[in-house]
């Protein structure tokens, strides 16, 4: 059985972090269940495993049916079930045992994402000698939604147990903050609390992408050539793009239906605009990701049954992930970048974009509710479920003065390139060093 990378943000922001410093990365096997884990240059993985019911109770339950759907402000209804906790808490008990087993005397811990959040905990008490970050990729969420979990206590003391808690924006951090001064006894300002006698830092570090590489990629022969030919392949029309994981927090079937409305209405036409969107598939056995499929699906065939014309197809949807090269070959071939998720952490693929728009052409339409909104000023912001709204900032982008937009991507390109993830991974790591 082969190797692959699995899909989206988390990973492809640590890649290039522990190419650069070295690491053990325990983590998940997959289910692979494989006797034998592969040797890279940097990184040696320890796999830590999980039996199905783990899989179906603590994953695609506990982890991607609860916590995610929460955090995200409940886009989807967040399911509690108490035959799921326990399990979350075992796995979590699993990874923290994989790690004081390998961790060195004084090591530096750094714990990612919702799936781990009392793994902080669970290491600090038998192994005081090490220093624990925690990084939450996702929101997190306000008190009025936090509290509605019954497991909210056990999982704050969980994040209590790191020195410093990082999350993608002020916000979140200050939302941490708070529920942890109402549900335990810790004590402080958004910024610091007291737990236990220890100090816990809250710090907002974004993060970010390996814009060089992305860079380097975009202006190679082979990308430059096969953009040319993307765009012929799609009739010399103006191009929309969107890459996304196929999950409803993406906003996918509010954005179809935004360009939908220009079509009915005219606005846009088959002949001049194209918007493709790449859907990766993930979480497929997880609650609402075979509703958000249909939903998609639907409205594709829907907008593409009343709009196309003789080898004109105004959507073109590809549910699968495509090779980098070819990812980064329609980033340059686009003309505009619409990343309007209704709740994003950050929003990876934003930043991507601005990275390989070496010429400093293109727009970037991003949604209000991406973290990355924080930072890409720039773009053209939006309220996603307002449809008039975003069929204007549809119509603004592909109508954009070539000097307005050049302006607003040279002020991406030095936010982005300056704030790249190996910033991200410094502040985290000087945060929790210092
Ligand atoms: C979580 C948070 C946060 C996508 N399609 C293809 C492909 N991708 C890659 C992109 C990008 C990554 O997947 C997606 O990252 P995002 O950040 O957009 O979203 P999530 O997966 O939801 O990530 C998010 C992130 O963690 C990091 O903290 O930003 O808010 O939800 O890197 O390039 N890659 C390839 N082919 C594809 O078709 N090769």
């Amino acid at each position: 059985m082969g190797w692959e990378r699995s899909p989206g943000g988390l990973v492809s922001a640590m890649q290039p972090v522990i190419e650069e410093r070295g690491a053990l990365w325990v983590g998940w096997d997959g289910g692979t269940g494989a006797a034998r884990i592969p040797a890279f240059d940097t990184l040696s993985l320890s796999p830590v495993r999980l039996n199905r019911t783990d899989v179906d109770h603590y994953y695609h339950g506990f982890c991607n049916s609860t916590l995610w759907p929460l955090y995200h402000d409940a886009i989807h209804p967040p399911q509690f079930h108490r035959d799921w906790w326990r399990p979350y808490r075992d796995v979590n008990a699993r990874f923290a045992r994989a790690i004081v087993r390998r961790a060195g005397r004084r090591a530096t811990v750094w714990v990612h994402d919702y799936h781990l959040q009392l793994v902080p905990q669970i290491v600090r008490l038998t192994r005081p000698d090490l220093r624990i970050g925690f990084f939450l990729h996702i929101p997190f969420p306000a008190e009025e939604l936090f509290a509605w979990l019954p497991w909210r206590a056990a999982l704050l003391r969980g994040l209590l147990g790191a020195d410093v808690c990082a999350f993608q924006t002020e916000a979140s951090a200050a939302n941490f903050s708070r529920v942890a001064r109402r549900y335990t006894a810790a004590e402080g300002t958004d910024r610091e609390l007291e737990a236990e006698g220890r100090r816990v830092r809250c710090i907002a570090a974004p993060i970010s992408v390996d814009a060089d590489q992305f860079e380097a990629l975009a202006r190679s022969d082979s990308v430059q050539r096969r953009a040319a030919e993307i765009r012929r392949q799609l009739g010399g029309r103006r191009v929309l793009l969107s890459v996304d994981r196929l999950d409803y927090t993406k906003g996918i079937p509010t954005r179809l239906r935004a360009f939908e409305e220009l079509l009915r209405k005219g606005r846009v036409s088959a002949q001049r605009v194209v918007h493709v969107q790449v859907a990766v598939p993930s979480r497929e056995e997880a609650v609402g990701y075979d509703e958000v499929r249909r939903e998609v699906e639907q409205t594709v065939g829907r907008i593409n049954g009343s709009f196309s014309e003789p080898g004109l197809t105004p959507v073109h949807y590809f549910r699968r992930s495509l090779p980098k090269e070819e990812l980064a070959a329609y980033y340059v071939a686009a003309d505009v970048m619409v990343v309007t998720p209704l709740r994003d952490g950050m929003n990876l693929v934003a930043k991507e974009y601005v990275a390989c728009r070496v010429n400093h052409t293109g727009v970037l339409v991003l949604s209000e509710f991406a973290g990355a909104a924080r930072e890409l000023r720039r773009a053209v912001q939006v309220n996603p479920r307002d449809v008039d709204a975003f069929c204007g900032v549809l119509l603004q982008a592909l109508s954009m003065d070539g000097r307005e937009a050049k302006m607003r991507m040279a002020v991406l390109r030095t936010q982005v390139r300056r704030h790249d993830v190996f910033y991200w991974a410094r502040t985290f790591l000087h945060t929790l060093e210092e």
